[in-house]
C-alpha cells in the first residue's frame, strides 16, 4: 500500500496517524504542495481532484481522509473503527459533521492567518476572520458541551472520530484558532495529542516542512 501526502496538513495526518496507531505496512510518499505535485499528469490518473491524502491498495485508489482512516482501521481490525452498529454510526457522524462544520469553519481562519501569509505573503481579511472565529465558537460550544465529563468522542475510548477532529486543531496556534476558550476541548486535544502515533505523524509533517 501506498499513502501520498503532505504530512504537515491536517488532512494528511488524519490517514497518517490511523497508519501509525494500526502499524499499517505501507509506504509514505511525500506530495509537496508547495511545489504543486498534486497536479501532475502522473498524481491526477489517481486522484483527478489534485488532492492529498490519497490511499492506493493494489488496484483499489481511495481519496477522502476519512475514508481512508475508516479502511486502515477497519482492515486492522482496531477498535479505532468499532463494528458495533451505533458506536460504527455515531463516528460516522463526528466524521461527517468534521467534514462539513468543524474542518470548513477552521479551514476558514487556517486560511486567512496561516496559508494567506505563507503561499502569497497577503494580509488576513478581517470580515473573513470574523466569520471564522463565529463558526468555530459556535461548533466548539458544541463540542466542547459533548465533551463533558468525556474523555473521547464516542464511548469510553479512542476512535478516528477523535483523530479526525483533533487534526482540525493541528494548526490552531499559528491560524488563531481559539482552542483554550473550551477548556473540555482543550483537554480532550492533549489526551489526543499525546498519543505515540500522533507524535510520529506530527514529526512527519516537521520533516516535510524542513525539507
Ligand atoms: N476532502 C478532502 C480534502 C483534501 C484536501 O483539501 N487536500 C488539500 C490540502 S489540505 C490539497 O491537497 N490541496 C491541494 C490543491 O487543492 O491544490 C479530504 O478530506 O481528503
Amino acid at each position: 500500500m501506498k499513502l501520498y501526502l503532505f504530512p504537515a496538513s491536517p488532512n494528511a495526518l488524519k490517514p497518517n496517524v490511523v497508519a501509525y496507531h494500526v502499524g499499517s505496512k505501507l509506504e509514505r510518499v511525500i506530495i509537496d504542495l508547495r511545489k504543486g505535485e498534486q497536479k501532475t499528469p502522473e498524481f491526477l490518473k489517481l486522484n483527478p481532484n489534485g488532492k492529498m491524502p490519497l490511499l492506493v491498495d493494489g488496484d483499489f485508489k481511495l481519496w477522502e481522509s476519512s475514508a481512508i482512516m475508516a479502511y486502515l482501521a477497519h482492515q486492522a481490525k482496531s477498535p479505532l473503527w468499532p463494528t458495533a452498529p451505533q458506536p460504527q454510526a455515531d463516528v460516522m457522524r463526528w466524521l461527517s459533521w468534521e467534514l462539513a462544520h468543524w474542518g470548513p469553519a477552521a479551514t476558514i481562519l487556517i486560511r486567512e492567518n496561516l496559508v494567506k501569509k505563507l503561499f502569497s505573503g497577503a494580509d488576513p481579511d478581517p470580515a473573513e476572520v470574523a466569520r471564522g472565529l463565529e463558526l468555530f465558537r459556535q461548533y466548539a460550544t458544541i463540542l466542547n458541551d459533548h465533551l463533558k465529563g468525556r474523555n473521547y468522542l464516542v464511548g469510553n475510548a479512542l476512535t478516528i472520530a477523535d483523530y479526525a477532529l483533533a487534526a482540525t486543531l493541528l494548526l490552531s496556534k499559528p491560524a488563531g484558532i481559539p482552542v483554550a476558550e473550551f477548556a473540555n476541548i482543550q483537554m480532550w486535544y492533549d489526551r489526543v495529542a499525546a498519543e505515540p502515533a500522533w507524535q510520529q505523524a506530527v514529526e512527519d509533517g516537521n520533516k516535510a516542512m524542513a525539507g
